[in-house]
């Protein structure tokens, strides 16, 4: 399959690890939208939010505490956001499931 995600995740494409373990990697997003800027995907593929079943549903608890992980060690005391973006009008450009985690600055409500 030709993911680009998944290259990342399976170190074909270099990539800045902020964690990594068997089922999941965060990286330093390359085109960062506040001070901390980290995506979090599944090393398995899955499209997106709307791909998540009871049978693989258990790496986004896995991606959920990597997230409360990398806030605590990133010093987000004052708040961050976890966001995932959907399809075309979700405005996801990779197809590969992916949770960013922004922080480091105040967050608009609602995004655009
Ligand atoms: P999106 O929600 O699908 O638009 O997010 C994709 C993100 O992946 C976006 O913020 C890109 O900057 C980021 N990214 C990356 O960090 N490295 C890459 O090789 C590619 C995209 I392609």
């Amino acid at each position: 399959m030709d993911c680009v995600f998944c290259k990342i995740a399976n170190g074909e494409i270099p990539s800045n690890k902020a964690y990594e373990d068997d089922k999941v990697l965060a990286f330093y997003d390359l085109d960062p939208q506040a001070p901390v800027h980290i995506l979090i995907i599944p090393k398995e593929h899955i499209q997106s939010v709307e791909e998540i079943t009871p049978q693989n549903s258990a790496v986004v608890a896995r991606i959920f505490e990597v997230a409360a992980k990398l806030a605590k060690e990133k010093n987000l005391t004052d708040g961050f956001r976890v966001v995932s973006n959907v399809g075309k009008d979700g405005g996801q450009s990779v197809p590969h499931l992916h949770f960013h985690l922004l922080g480091g600055r105040s967050m608009k409500w609602p995004p655009g």
